[in-house]
């Protein structure tokens, strides 16, 4: 399954980064974005995921935000997850660079993790910006204010919106810099991460894809590892021990 190309690059490699998407979650049972479970109430991700959505109808999106988040509540990394955080070991330098929320690369063992989309944990306020962090139950159902009288939202990083800028130059830094980059269960279409493989691509960087599925990338990567990330990261792991 990983052929004697990858094993020779991944012998050789001192530096290595990884981009995640929801599909390395799919196996702990948390829907992706745009499979066939992507779907809330007949809405798209994309409709609700703005800051626009959120002012027209707080409440609805707010409702989405707390359904996502009693899904993940107790929901636990899966056997991708945990060789994601034995390769941060492995190699002298590790990156690991994630579009997910769900806090599960943490939870499987992860330290050095550039959240780009956010923590659906956190909660900030729409005006200020302040965090409110854990006061807030999964069961609150209404949206709640803030002392400044703004609407409390998800911490999370909604289309239009900038993603945190440490987070991104530091995620371009690595694209641009280490020996081998993957991109790990990502329909790679939602920019700017999905502009982070091609960068590397460009600085010369042997680039492999893990997802059952091709993606706009496919064409450009040096391998394409067919299947899911529960199954194949662990597979590359082998070769680390
Ligand atoms: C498996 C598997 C298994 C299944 N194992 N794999 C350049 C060009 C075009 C557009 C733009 C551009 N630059 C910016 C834009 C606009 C926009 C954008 O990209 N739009 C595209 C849709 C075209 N980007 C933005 O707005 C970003 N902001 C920005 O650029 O700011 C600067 C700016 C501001 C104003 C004007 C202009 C520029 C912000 C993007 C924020 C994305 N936010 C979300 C929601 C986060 C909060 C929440 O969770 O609710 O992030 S959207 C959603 O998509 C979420 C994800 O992180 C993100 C990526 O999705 P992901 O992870 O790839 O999931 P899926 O479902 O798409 O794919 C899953 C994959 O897994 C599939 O391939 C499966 O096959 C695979 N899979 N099972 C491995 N077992
Ligand atoms: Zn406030």
């Amino acid at each position: 399954m990983v052929s004697q190309q990858l094993k020779d690059h991944i012998k050789k490699a001192r530096r290595v980064a990884v981009l995640t998407g929801a599909g390395v979650s799919a196996e702990s049972g948390v829907p992706t974005f745009r499979g066939e479970h992507g779907l809330w109430k007949k809405f798209r991700p994309e409709e609700l995921a703005n800051f626009d959505a959120f002012m027209r109808n707080p409440e609805l999106v707010w409702e989405w935000y707390q359904y996502r988040r009693s899904l993940i509540y107790d929901i636990e990394p899966n056997p991708g997850h945990f060789a994601l955080a034995k390769m941060e070991n492995a190699f002298d330098e590790f990156s690991l660079i994630t579009q997910n929320i769900d806090g599960l690369h943490q939870k499987a063992g992860s330290q050095r993790v550039i959240e780009l989309h956010g923590n659906i944990r956190r909660n900030k306020c729409a005006t200020c910006g302040e965090f409110h962090e854990d006061e807030i139950p999964i069961t609150q159902k209404k949206v709640i204010k803030c002392h400044c009288g703004g609407l409390i939202r998800p911490d999370v990083v909604w289309f239009g919106e900038m993603l945190p800028v440490d987070a991104i130059r530091n995620a371009f830094e690595w694209a641009e810099s280490c020996d081998i980059f993957f991109s790990v269960g990502t329909s790679a279409i939602v920019h700017p991460a999905a502009q982070l493989p091609i960068t590397a691509k460009q600085a010369g960087i042997y680039v492999v894809e893990v997802n059952p599925d091709k993606t706009p990338i496919t064409a450009y990567v040096d391998e394409h590892l067919q299947g899911p990330s529960g199954e194949i990261l662990p597979e590359i792991i082998k070769f680390l021990e």
